[in-house]
């Protein structure tokens, strides 16, 4: 029964090592576009590896708990009709160490993990300077944008390939949640207070935006699309939607206003 014990937590502290070399969330800088451009920190691929590592985790965890329980069904299995079980006598010490041990391994891994996605959330507040900055007002049941410039979309958000975007968003009814599953990131917009979210699109093409809180009864219709193009073709269509509100408010019809000026203090720590 010893050796059997002393095999049991032998494996529990291998698995344990197994999983502290697993853990480590990298956060790999993106070199944006241009020579000059900063590095980047996204998020995006950190989220991934922390999900791998859970993934990992409770697989490792699922398969021990299920090896020593087969175990130990098979060592305590009845021998012969009629037989009598009786419980295997432990020492105090022994029966302590059984029960602060595993607890002490399961903890020191779940808080590890925490830890680990504490810093990877942190590291996500924190937004990147060169950030092209797009108010969001959600509303049952769309999604509408409005740029830096005054031009204004509705479910579709065009934006420039390397470069990170920031939403500041707020809700003219109820709670909604900003979903891009593709840059995985999801806020909620709420009535009366101002949320934000950011995320690097790095190549064109379109993304999914959805709504992740239910709203209302179109709730499920609440979609919209992150369209990604390269930075020419998004500065000529930024500046030509420009040019043609300018144009629209010269002749008297009236300019939708810009978006609320909330931009964050850069360098400051919990928020943007
Ligand atoms: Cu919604």
């Amino acid at each position: 029964m010893r050796d059997a014990m002393k095999r049991g937590l032998a494996g529990l502290f291998g698995a344990a090592g197994c999983l502290a070399a697993e853990l480590a969330v990298a956060v790999p800088a993106y070199d944006g576009k241009g020579a000059d451009a900063p590095k980047i920190v996204d998020p995006a691929a950190g989220w991934d590896h922390l999900w791998r590592e859970v993934l990992i985790d409770i697989t490792i965890i699922g398969i021990l708990f299920a090896l020593m329980t087969a175990y130990f069904i098979w060592k305590y299995r009845a021998r012969g009709p009629g037989q009598e079980g009786e419980s295997p006598k432990l020492s105090p010490a022994t029966a302590v160490a059984w029960a602060v041990i595993p607890t002490f391994v399961f903890l020191a891994d779940d808080l590890f993990v925490a830890a680990n996605g504490w810093q990877l959330w942190n590291a996500y507040r924190q937004v990147p300077e060169n950030r092209l900055e797009v108010h969001l007002e959600s509303g049952m049941y769309s999604w509408d944008y409005t740029y830096p410039n005054g031009v204004r979309t509705q479910n579709e958000l065009k934006v420039p390939a390397g470069k990170p975007v920031l939403l500041r968003m707020t809700s003219r009814d109820t709670l909604h949640s900003h979903f891009i599953p593709d840059f995985r990131v999801k806020e909620d917009s709420m009535p009366g207070r101002t949320t934000y979210l950011w995320f690097l699109p790095k190549e064109p093409g379109e993304h999914l935006v959805t709504c992740a809180e239910y709203c209302g009864v179109m709730h499920s219709y609440m979609a919209g699309k992150v369209v990604v193009v390269p930075e020419a073709e998004f500065n000529a269509w930024y500046e030509g939607e420009g040019t043609k509100l300018k144009t629209a408010g010269a002749a008297g019809a009236p300019v939708p206003a810009a978006a609320p000026e909330t931009a964050p203090k850069s360098g400051k720590k919990k928020s943007a």
